[in-house]
């Protein structure tokens, strides 16, 4: 969702934007060149294999974007559900790891996992309230200890038309609402990631920050619903949204609101962050359908990040056995 394409009203004078994005873009000269051992020589010009992801090895020998606690030891890796089975190869992690969509660190998608050193993803609590017999604020490590934890492979659709197939663990958003006990009145969930612009850069620019998200009661109790907490068998790196993230694998990536602290069952649809700012471009609801063209992008095929293979779209992303019933 690069490049942006705004609505009249979040536009801004040409003299606003542009210290921001030279903030970008100087950032991420620096940071590369301070990998490429250049240090000052190379400030002008383009600088090439500054875009690129760095190989596994590379990846490696950078820190890790999440840290182990001894909760943590007791929980990954979780057993695997067999229910849910890929048609393609796993994306490598170094692959997903580097090529995020979190636009409170960045705008590209190559170096968001350079710029969430700074994020601390513990301690964390995430607050469950709004329509419910029975409302809790929860620290992460408590939702651990509380919730079934099981690994699950989806692919993960963006609807900037690529895709990649991931290992998450986590646990079902229904045994979440079983927890708190919702109101028969409660027809929508919304949720809510963290707001730090001390640390988040992006949420320093054009919002509406905090980035929001929503589901239908129907969407969240369904079994494919997750809230994840780890990929690959470990805790969840920051750039893949720690310490809890949605994962909604018939929807296009952007349901999948990282970085979670509240959320919320609310009467009406709630406004989200991306069908706020863009609502033409970026619909509440989210399904991935081939046959529903994109302004920007075309949606008959994707692209899976690593291989650059191109694959037809599913309607559904492949999941119309679970969801299909709820948009006939
Ligand atoms: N808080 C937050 N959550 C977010 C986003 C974001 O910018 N901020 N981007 C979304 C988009 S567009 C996609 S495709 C997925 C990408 O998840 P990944 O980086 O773990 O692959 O995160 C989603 N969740
Ligand atoms: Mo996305």
């Amino acid at each position: 969702m690069a490049h942006i394409i705004l609505p009249p009203d979040w536009r801004i004078p040409e003299r606003h934007i542009t210290p921001e994005s030279w903030y970008w873009q100087s950032v991420s000269r620096r940071t590369c060149l301070k990998l490429m051992g250049l240090g000052t020589l190379a400030l002008t010009g383009w600088l090439p294999g500054c875009s690129g992801p760095v190989n596994e090895q590379e990846f490696a020998r950078n820190p890790q974007h999440y840290e182990w606690t001894d909760l943590d030891r007791t929980i990954y890796p979780a057993p695997r559900n067999p229910t849910f089975t890929l048609d393609r190869p796993m994306t490598p992690e170094h692959i997903a790891a580097q090529y995020n969509n979190f636009y409170e660190f960045s705008q590209a998608k190559d170096d968001v996992w350079k710029r969430v050193t700074a994020f601390e993803p513990r301690p964390w609590d995430i607050r469950i309230h709004g329509l419910v017999h029975k409302p809790r604020t929860v620290s992460i490590d408590d939702l651990l200890r509380t919730m079934p934890i099981e690994e699950r492979t989806y692919r993960l659709r963006c609807v900037e038309a690529w895709a990649m197939a991931v290992p998450w663990s986590g646990f079902p958003f229904k045994a979440l609402i079983d927890w708190v006990q919702p109101l028969s009145t409660a027809r929508f969930v919304r949720l809510t990631a963290f707001y730090n612009p001390s640390v988040a850069m992006g949420q320093r620019g054009y919002g509406p920050w905090p980035y929001t998200e929503g589901l239908t009661m129907a969407e969240a109790a369904n079994e494919l619903t997750l809230l994840a907490t780890g990929i690959y068998g470990h805790p969840l790196p920051k750039q893949h949204g720690a310490p809890l993230r949605l994962v909604t694998p018939w929807k296009y990536g952007y349901k999948s609101i990282k970085s979670v602290v509240d959320i919320e069952f609310v009467r009406e649809q709630p406004a989200t962050f991306w069908n706020t700012l863009v609502p033409w471009e970026y619909d509440f609801q989210a399904n991935v359908n081939p046959a529903v063209p994109h302004p920007r992008w075309l949606q008959e095929t994707e692209r899976m990040i690593g291989t650059n293979e191109r694959r037809p779209t599913l309607y559904l992303n492949g999941y119309e056995p679970w969801v299909g019933t709820l948009y006939t």
